[in-house]
């Protein structure tokens, strides 16, 4: 099946990367009546949707809700906002599916874990944003990750999205025929967030290629899952050569992020704390203490990024 190329050469980026709005890229949007964001129990008629969000100007993911609640409520400080912290209430609370929450400029939302996950909750955010009105809008994945030659808690800032292949590039199968999106990143993002890095003490961070799987297990060359089809030898040799070409971490969701962004115009990064170093184990043995505060790391980082935008600190 020869896939169709889209956007790799710049061209159907650049015709939209100047603009300020989110641009949605699907023409049978405009004679819709109604657009119901099924899955966070949002819609055009039943919200006013400029009204709720229209002042959105940095949105954060995350895979777990409870993360992205206690992101939420870090920011809220981070920011001096009135209010208390605990009182930030879930937007989509009514559905089980992701949790939103809006601080200021700030919308945090989890996406569960892979592809399938981040792909719809992306869908109806970047209509979210599109009929909203937000403009100038940047969109970080904050996560965690298993770091390819790297120590455990290492934060790797994403310089390309690559998949299983290295390639860096998300296939998308669209009517039975694969269609092929680049997973190119704002560079210039990416250099500026390393640069907050250097002003936080004690927060290692790295840019490097993460390499995005469809499955924790036997996708991330496991040993340790119900399946294993390949030798201790075998997957020294796959993350060997995932380390020549440049991957230091390993996710499940950075290609289609990337991709999605780029053709609708948004900014985006992908920062992930590493859990463990792949060369050394595959079992996450690190006490959950440790998890917790490795896990802190990028919003840390992302935090800091904003409060610089905002003019809150140099
Ligand atoms: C990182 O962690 C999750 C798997 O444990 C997955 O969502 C990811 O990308
Ligand atoms: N998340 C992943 O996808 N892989 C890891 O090894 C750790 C966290």
């Amino acid at each position: 099946m020869a896939p169709i190329l889209l956007n790799t050469a710049g061209t159907d980026h650049n015709e939209y990367i100047n603009h300020e709005e989110v641009h949605v890229k699907n023409p049978h949007l405009d004679s819709m009546e109604e657009d119901i964001l099924y899955h966070f129990n949002l819609g055009t008629k039943t919200h006013n949707l400029p009204a709720m969000f229209g002042d959105i100007k940095f949105v954060c993911v995350g895979g777990s809700a409870n993360r992205m609640k206690s992101f939420a409520q870090f920011i809220h400080k981070e920011l001096g906002l009135p209010g208390d912290s605990g009182d930030i209430r879930d937007i989509c609370a009514e559905t089980d599916r992701y949790s939103m929450y809006k601080v200021g400029p700030v919308l945090s939302i989890s996406h569960g874990m892979g592809v399938p996950s981040i792909s719809i909750m992306l869908h109806e955010l970047i209509k979210l944003l599109h009929h909203a009105r937000c403009r100038d809008v940047i969109l970080f994945r904050i996560g965690t990750s298993g770091g390819v030659g790297l120590a455990p808690g290492t934060v790797v800032i994403t310089d390309r999205a690559v998949d299983s292949f290295f390639q860096p590039q998300f296939e998308q199968v669209v009517l039975g025929k694969v269609i092929v999106r680049s997973t190119e990143l704002d560079k210039g993002l990416a250099q500026e967030l390393l640069q907050c890095s250097a002003e936080i003490p004690d927060l290692p961070t790295v840019i490097g290629n993460t390499m995005c799987t469809h499955d924790f297990y036997e996708g991330q060359g496991r040993l340790d899952g119900a399946l294993c089809s390949f030798s201790t030898e075998e997957k020294l040799e796959y993350l060997q050569k995932a380390y020549e070409a440049g991957v230091r971490n390993i996710e499940m969701e950075s290609t289609v992020f990337a991709a999605m962004c780029r053709v609708c115009g948004l900014k985006a990064a992908v920062i992930c704390v590493t859990l463990l170093n792949r060369f050394e184990g595959d079992q996450i043995t690190t006490p959950h203490s440790v998890l917790l505060e490795y896990q802190l790391r990028p919003q840390i980082l992302v935090s800091h990024l904003i409060k610089k935008r905002l003019g809150l600190i140099q």
